[in-house]
């Protein structure tokens, strides 16, 4: 890992999720909710605490301590790293129950829209100097009776080779490694990209201090965020992940499934390349 003076941290990374989070909350799903919902999902949200409270016998000293810790949270801006982390994969597995097609996985706080299109057999952004194995990602994508989605989009994003996302970190340039490919005429793409590093959570804010507290570890495994969308098709929301890889089996996000673990085979000239196909079903 290159540690530089330039090296983000979690207060950067923080304060730009929160922002771009509030900017696609304006445009997106925020669910406007009946009143006996909200008070039904929030009793049982308060039942969880107090129950906890009253199982571990919490003292006053704890209780001051978890409320300095959410005021830190909020104070660093790291809402969203700890709802994506801790939370939004039981969301995701709640509404995967209803979809078709190719698995999901959570979006998490570093998605950006609005990335630069590109055709179907591209490379993404890079600087000139990008460390990291060549990756090549090819596939279809299809709808889930087997037609081929000509003009769909596949939104792709991820880590640099030291585990850093553009947007949220100020040393790496904005849009690099991110981009919206379209695919051809047989609904096909070709990716060239280079292979990411495992994602550790940032540690130097109140998410890394409760994961070190509670002793548990900060990584995520390797992984390729990924958004298809294709006219009148439910999107799919997911990630790929790589055969082997560390942390496949504890991520700290809890957002790994079998189905989505690639695994790439170098075609001999050092580039490591592997097929994945998607497969999205029509709107309801
Ligand atoms: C990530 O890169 C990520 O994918 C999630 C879910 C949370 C924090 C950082
Ligand atoms: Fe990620």
């Amino acid at each position: 890992m290159t540690a530089t003076q330039e090296s983000p941290t979690a207060a950067d990374s923080g304060a730009n999720a929160s922002q771009s989070f509030k900017a696609m909350a304006s445009t997106q799903d925020v669910a406007d909710t009946p009143p006996e919902r909200v008070a039904a999902i929030v009793t049982s949200v308060l039942k969880g605490v107090h129950d906890a409270i009253a199982e571990h016998d919490v003292t006053y000293a704890e209780f001051n301590a978890a409320k300095a810790w959410l005021m830190s949270v909020g104070e660093g801006g790291e809402w969203p790293l700890f709802m994506d982390v801790f939370v939004e994969h039981a969301v995701e597995e709640q509404v995967a129950k209803s979809q078709h097609g190719t698995k999901g996985s959570i979006l998490g706080p570093y998605y950006l829209p609005g990335q630069t299109r590109l055709d179907a057999t591209c490379r993404l952004p890079r600087r000139d100097d990008e460390q990291g194995t060549p990756l090549v990602l090819e596939g279809q994508v299809r709808d889930v009776d087997g037609t081929p989605m000509p003009g769909a989009e596949v939104d792709i994003w991820h880590a640099d080779a030291d585990g850093y996302y553009s947007g949220f970190a100020p040393h790496v340039p904005d849009g690099n490694l991110r981009g919206v490919v379209v695919t051809d005429d047989e609904g096909r793409f070709a990716i060239e990209t280079i292979q990411p590093a495992p994602y550790q959570i940032p540690h130097d804010g109140p998410t890394g201090q409760l994961i070190e507290a509670s002793g548990w570890h900060p990584w995520r495994p390797a992984h390729l965020h990924i958004q298809v969308r294709a006219e009148g098709h439910r999107p799919i929301t997911t990630q790929l992940y790589f055969a082997g890889g560390e942390y496949l089996d504890s991520d700290v996000a809890e957002a790994t499934k079998p189905e989505l673990v690639i695994d790439p085979q170098d075609d001999g000239t050092g580039t490591r390349r592997s097929t994945y196909d998607f497969e999205l079903e029509p709107e309801a």
